[in-house]
């Protein structure tokens, strides 16, 4: 099995990046930003919670998505891999993902982190506006309001990878197909990494 989790600020380019590498690795994608939306389109009582919390740029508490991330597990049994994206966001969904993996016998192998200027993330978080009809990303208070709470809350989320020797940081900013790339190559060093392991251990 292979576990992935593309971590970075809000707009950093998870979402656009989960939907390359998830096709050429074959794995399941896990975007608690999109299983919100979908849960308040649906208008289900777990959505209208979820929307007071993001359309002010705030963090959906973390029962609610660490219950959304283990449904999915249970749904996706046989797969081959997760690719999480914009999860865990907290110190607190990092440990619960660590024990959620753990009782399915295994583990998270690589963070990937995107690094992207404030400046960059909001030009582009403003341009999505336009056109995605996301309240989140419209008022540009609310923007600068997520870069906070990322800061605060998410940001930390890093040293618990980097004690586990996972996590690399990868730059954000240049054309979507060199960023891929760059992924790309980190996720094959892994990767070949965890098939010499395998051939030793066989
Ligand atoms: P998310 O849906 O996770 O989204 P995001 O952080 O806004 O964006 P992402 O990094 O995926 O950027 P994208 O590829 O779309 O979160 C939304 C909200 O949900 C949160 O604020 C929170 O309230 C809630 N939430 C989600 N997960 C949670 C959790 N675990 N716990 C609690 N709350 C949670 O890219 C952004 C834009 O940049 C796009 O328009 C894209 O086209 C453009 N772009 C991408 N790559 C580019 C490049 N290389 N160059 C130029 N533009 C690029």
């Amino acid at each position: 099995m292979f576990n992935l989790i593309l971590f970075g600020p809000p707009g950093s380019g998870k979402g656009t990046q989960s939907d390359l590498l998830v096709s050429k690795y074959g794995l399941v994608h896990l975007s608690t930003g999109n299983l919100l939306r979908s849960e308040i389109a649906d208008k289900t009582p777990l959505g209208i919670e979820a929307k007071n919390f993001m359309d002010k740029g705030q963090l959906v508490p973390d029962e609610v998505v660490i219950g959304m991330i283990d449904n999915c597990l249970e749904l996706h049994k046989d797969a081959g891999g997760f690719l999480f994206d914009g999860f865990p966001r907290t110190a607190n969904q990092a440990k619960a993902l660590d024990k959620l993996l753990e009782l399915k016998r295994t583990a998270i192998h690589s963070v990937l982190a995107l690094e992207v200027t404030e400046e960059e993330l909001v030009k582009r978080l403003l341009e999505r506006g336009k056109t995605s009809g996301r309240s989140d990303d419209t008022n540009e208070a609310v923007i600068r309001n997520r870069f906070a709470v990322y800061q605060n809350e998410t940001a930390p989320v890093a040293e618990h990878y980097k004690a586990q020797h996972k996590f690399k940081a990868i730059p954000g900013e240049g054309t979507v197909a060199d960023i891929s790339a760059a992924l790309g190559e980190q996720i094959d060093k892994v990767l070949e990494r965890q098939r010499k392991e395998q051939e030793a251990f066989e």
